[in-house]
């Protein structure tokens, strides 16, 4: 049972009978999950006060200019991830290919792998607005014992063990599910411990928040733009309010606790959308659907999906149900 104020170590321990598997390994990865967020949350607040914000002078997979505080999240989480030899397998936004982890022969008997995007929305450090870490966990399908493969990350959403996603942002908050609802953690940071603030979160059926990036409106496909205007039409409990920070967690995570929908669309400009299936929407899709909501790329859910590339984008349509259901009906009318 969940208890308000409870905190993230006391409900891992007294939950852990409903993780799937419940060997200890899972709760395990949480843990250092939670650590490594706890890590990146002290560079991310310090951002304001150091010269550490700003382009790395790399460029990541997706040819997009990499900040320095990206290098420094994917470096925690990976090192916390492979010193704890909890995981088999590592994918992030920030790197081509996955990792394989090696190196002491029974790392090898590690069940999960883990796919992450260690810092999300990264071009609003500069300008200190909430950015997010986003991740999901899978059971390998290869056998235990041998080094990960591809196929072990290109599973659909629907295979998922549990999925979470931490928002940096006026307080600091954790939040995962294991299949069985979907909890809110806050960071207390003077203590450096999690509370349960938000106990079994739920996206209301029906909403009056939109979100998407307009200035694309004219590149977007015909349904989308008629959803739009349906959406600031003055009828019933229209029009909507738009609020969109550009920055995928902060934005689902508001409209979780008020009642919305996410979307970005396929445009013209980008052919499938700009949100990447494995670590954005599948993670998002599952807490999405396990707090009451829905997440679809506007014909089928996101996590029916089989997935074919580690850096696959998808469109992607996410958060109050009847909302979610509207959009699609939209997006039909013109197929
Ligand atoms: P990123 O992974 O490079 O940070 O891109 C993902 C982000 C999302 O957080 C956000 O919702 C979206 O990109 C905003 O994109 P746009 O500026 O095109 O609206
Ligand atoms: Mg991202």
């Amino acid at each position: 049972m969940a208890r308000k104020n409870q905190t993230l170590g006391e409900f891992i321990i007294e939950n852990q009978s409903e993780f799937q598997y419940s060997s200890g390994e899972l709760s395990r990865l949480i843990n250092s999950i939670r650590l490594a967020a706890k890590m990146v949350n002290h560079e991310v607040n310090k951002a304001g006060l150091v010269d550490i914000t700003g382009s790395a002078g790399e460029i990541n997979t997706q040819g997009e200019d990499q900040q320095k505080l990206d290098v420094l999240a994917n470096d925690t989480f990976i090192r916390t991830l492979t010193n704890r030899e909890i995981v088999c397998g590592i994918a992030s936004e920030e790197n081509d290919d996955f990792i394989t982890i090696e190196g002491h022969k029974e790392n090898h008997s590690n069940k999960y792998v883990v796919l992450m995007d260690p810092l999300d929305g990264s071009s609003n450090i500069d300008v200190n607005v909430s950015v997010g870490t986003i991740f999901s966990i899978y059971r390998r399908v290869t056998p235990v014992g041998t080094p990960v493969q591809l196929e072990d990350f290109l599973q659909p959403g629907s295979s998922q063990v549990a999925a979470g996603y931490i928002v940096y942002g006026t307080s600091t908050m954790l939040v995962y599910t294991t299949g069985h609802g979907v909890n809110g953690f806050t960071l207390n940071p003077a203590l450096g411990t999690y509370y349960l603030s938000h106990p079994n979160m739920k996206f209301s059926e029906d909403g009056n928040i939109y979100s998407v990036n307009e200035g694309n409106y004219t590149h977007f496909p015909q349904g989308v733009k008629d959803y739009i205007k349906y959406c600031q039409q003055d009828e019933g409990d229209r029009p909507y309010t738009s609020r969109y920070i550009g920055s995928l967690v902060s934005d689902i995570h508001r409209n979780m606790i008020k009642g919305g929908i996410y979307m970005y669309p396929k445009s013209a400009k980008a052919p499938n959308g700009k949100l990447r299936l494995l670590y954005e929407c599948n993670p998002m899709a599952f807490i999405a659907e396990q707090a009451g909501g829905t997440a679809s790329d506007g014909h089928t859910r996101i996590m029916d999906l089989k997935p074919t590339e580690l850096h696959q984008r998808v469109p992607f349509f996410c958060g109050s149900k009847n909302m979610v259901a509207k959009v699609e009906e939209f997006i039909q009318k013109h197929d």
